[in-house]
């Protein structure tokens, strides 16, 4: 079979690689060699055809001129962005003679990898890179900025990331869409929430900003930053006393409901509603709209976790299906993640056996102060699939950080970042229509392979070859460092501990391009909590110092500030990715940030007038948004703008780098800000 890079005119597919739960199934069509035009695969059960804005003009970022094609070393100061093109050889050279040197000097702890997934493919983003820096002996990261706290919270009442398949929600009666913004970020449930209502759903939006899904809803209940775990306990009150439970569903499938009964009696509505701002007969309104639908859905977004509470919230969340056995009913239940189903064989892939001995674990969240005050210090930053100048917390002490002198720092990536700004060495990156790999959905039940689709732009390189390359130059023999791209697929998938994937092969994928994993309904079935069973009491957080059962916890406030702030993504970037391209920018127009109407009277703010946002950790400048959209004393910004237009509206510039209850995650969104007219 040819390759898909000599086809020079047609159409080839694709899967995107962003870290979106929609992992689409695209369409390449290209002329002579070149893209011009992306589309979703019509015949892709999920995708249905359909994709976004921000990928439908993806050509414009594969083309875009100022992407990198060669390697660079830094000629001017950190962060000034002064380079001067090198050839492979330099650059490898420089970074193995650095690394060789600081090893032998001071272990190779010394060392930190950061990523994230700007590229979802498993061998580049959690593949050879791991064998590399396991071999190195490196410090490892601790990857929390993302969904860590949700899905930890999530595990102690369901055992891992398992729900509903999306697919299945088509036959859903309520949808209720809790902490996400799916327009946005979950196109395709939204999609599949239409088909629903077409069947006479509803759908239900709790959010603390009435964005486009609130838009959407059939009935938006705006709630106040962080108290959703209080929400869910006052629905679990009204469910309980109006003898609205499945019980049998609780005696078979759960424990702890006793305890839960008793406890959600000191959550009754008027207590509730002083905490989350909801009116008291809304929470009746939804406790009995959710107790009297069988096939209730729960779409748990990213939202509610990136608090100090998030962890317990989602916890706390999650419980609610179990009351009511939504679990039984076709499209019921509820959705976190994914991700375990589809689970493949990591350890084959990432190789832990490399590591040598231990080493130390660091948070990335705390990114600007471990580059500033481990001990000892980290002396060299490899960056890859990730801008942590942009998209992590405490942006000014990530900054920094970034600008020790003594810091050694390598950033490999498709365009020069605010993170590779302060690079001493910088790669270029492929995209991933120029690699081969292999992706699964956190969301729905598919499993995908990616072959090139174009020519390498200019000199860049992949993840896995880069890595190759550094086990070579850096002198390591392990075949584990030499293994092909097919090779790491395979070990992958080969994986008999999850029956789900039996049958997806490389060869089947090469053929197929995408295939649903064996996926059975939770129930009936043994779940892989400590006691099989949905643990609304859990004797495992009790063991860790956490309350047993759910429970709401106010956020941590920090300042005596006036406002709580949530800078949220926005519509046509993707975190950072996007944001230095002209096309994508122009389509989100401005920074901007919503308030409510009687908050900016108060400060004499008109719609349209600049802004200054602060606290103590710094500030930025947006465009006011004023109206309704947000409740008094909250705001909200969308998008993580970078490049030109980001210059003076870096949001993470003012949020907390203070670490969520759960599994260290981030806490983006229980900052608080004072805002003031910019004369
Ligand atoms: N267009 C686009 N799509 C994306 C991304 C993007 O940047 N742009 N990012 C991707 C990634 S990495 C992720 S993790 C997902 C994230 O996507 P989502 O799961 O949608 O999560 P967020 O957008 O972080 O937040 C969702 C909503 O939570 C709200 N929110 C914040 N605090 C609270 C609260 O205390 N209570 C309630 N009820 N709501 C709250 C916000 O206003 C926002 O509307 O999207 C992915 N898809
Ligand atoms: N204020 C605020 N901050 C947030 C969030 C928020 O909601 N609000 N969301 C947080 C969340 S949920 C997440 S997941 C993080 C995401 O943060 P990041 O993972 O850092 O996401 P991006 O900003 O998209 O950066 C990805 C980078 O990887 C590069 N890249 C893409 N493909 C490849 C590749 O194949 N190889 C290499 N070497 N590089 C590649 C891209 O060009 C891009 O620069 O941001 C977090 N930060
Ligand atoms: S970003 Fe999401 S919705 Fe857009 S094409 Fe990629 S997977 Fe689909
Ligand atoms: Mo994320």
């Amino acid at each position: 079979m040819p390759a898909y890079t000599d086809q020079r005119t047609g159409v080839v597919p694709a899967v995107c690689s962003l870290d979106c739960p929609d992992q689409c199934g695209l369409l390449i069509h290209k002329e002579e060699g070149k893209i011009i035009k992306i589309e979703g695969d019509p015949d892709h059960p999920v995708t249905q055809g359909a994709i976004c804005h921000k990928v439908r003009h993806l050509a414009e970022r594969i083309y875009d001129p100022k992407r990198l094609r060669y390697p660079l070393k830094r000629v001017g100061p950190k962060g000034e962005g002064r380079f001067e093109r090198i050839s492979w050889e330099e650059a490898l050279e420089t970074i193995s003679s650095r690394w060789k040197a600081l090893i032998g000097l001071h272990g190779g702890e010394s060392i930190l990898p950061y990523s994230f997934y700007g590229n979802m493919g498993r061998i580049g983003t959690e593949g050879l890179d791991r064998r590399f820096f396991y071999r190195l002996g490196a410090s490892r990261l601790q990857y929390s900025i993302c969904q860590a706290a949700g899905s930890e919270g999530y595990n102690y009442t369901m055992g891992a990331n398992l729900g509903t398949d999306p697919e299945d929600t088509i036959h859903a009666e309520l949808i209720v869409m809790w902490g996400i913004n799916a327009v946005s970020t979950n196109m395709h449930q939204v999609m599949l929430a239409e088909q629903a209502r077409k069947r006479g759903a509803k759908v239900v939006v709790i959010d603390v900003h009435r964005n486009q899904t609130g838009r959407w809803a059939d009935w938006f209940i705006p709630i106040l930053p962080g108290t959703d775990a209080a929400l869910a306990l006052g629905l679990m009150h009204v469910l309980f006393a109006e003898e609205m439970v499945h019980e049998e569903f609780l005696r078979t499938y759960t424990v702890g409901h006793e305890e839960l009964r008793e406890h959600v009696k000191s959550y009754d509505p008027l207590k509730v509603s002083g905490i989350t701002g909801v009116p008291v007969e809304d929470i009746y309104r939804l406790a009995r709209m959710y107790g009297q639908t069988p096939a209730s859905f729960l779409r748990i977004g990213n939202g509610i976790q990136h608090h100090d509470n998030g962890g317990m919230c989602v916890r706390t969340i999650s419980c609610l299906p179990a009351l009511t056995g939504a679990w039984l009913a076709k499209g019921g239940g509820a959705i976190k993640g994914n991700s375990g189903y589809l689970e493949h064989n990591t350890t084959a892939l990432q190789r832990p056996d490399l590591l040598a001995a231990p080493t130390r674990r660091i948070n990335m969240n705390l990114i600007g102060s471990a580059l500033l005050e481990l001990d000892p210090p980290i002396r060299s930053l490899y960056v890859y699939n990730s801008n942590p100048a942009v998209v992590a917390p405490h942006a000014n002490k990530v900054k920094q950080g970034l600008g020790r002198e003594d810091l050694f720092t390598v950033v490999h990536d498709l365009f020069l970042t605010e993170t590779a700004a302060y690079a001493d060495i910088v790669l270029p990156a492929t995209s991933s229509l120029e690699n081969k790999d292999f992706f699964k959905s956190y969301w729905h039940h598919y499993v995908h392979l990616q072959e090139p689709v174009i020519e390498p732009y200019g000199e860049s390189k992949s993840n896995v070859d880069v890595f190759r390359l550094l086990a070579e130059a850096m002198g390591f023999e392990d075949q584990a460092l030499r293994d092909s791209d097919d090779e790491l697929i395979r070990q992958s998938l080969d994986h008999p501990a999850n029956p789900r994937l039996a049958g997806i092969t490389l060869e089947k994928l090469t053929e197929n391009k995408f295939m649903k994993a064996d996926v059975r309904p939770l129930f009936p079935g043994r779940l892989p909590t400590p006691s099989g069973k949905i643990e609304l009491y859990s004797r495992q957080m009790e063991q860790k110092g956490y309350p047993a059962l759910p429970t709401y916890t106010p956020l941590v406030s920090d300042e005596e500030l006036p406002f709580w702030f949530i800078p949220a993504p926005n519509h046509h970037f993707l975190n950072s990715t996007f944001a230095h391209n002209d096309k994508h920018v122009r389509m989100e127009r401005m920074p901007r940030l919503h308030m409510n109407a009687c908050d900016a009277s108060r400060l004499g703010i008109v719609s349209g007038e600049l802004v200054r946002v602060r606290n103590e950790r710094g500030e930025c400048e947006l465009t006011a948004a004023v109206g309704e959209d947000v409740l008094p004393g909250v705001v909200v910004s969308q998008g993580l703008w970078a490049g030109k237009a980001g210059a003076k509206a870096l949001v993470n510039s003012l949020t907390p780098d203070r670490v969520a209850d759960m599994g260290g995650g981030a806490t983006f969104f229980s900052g608080k800000v004072m805002v003031e007219k910019l004369v």
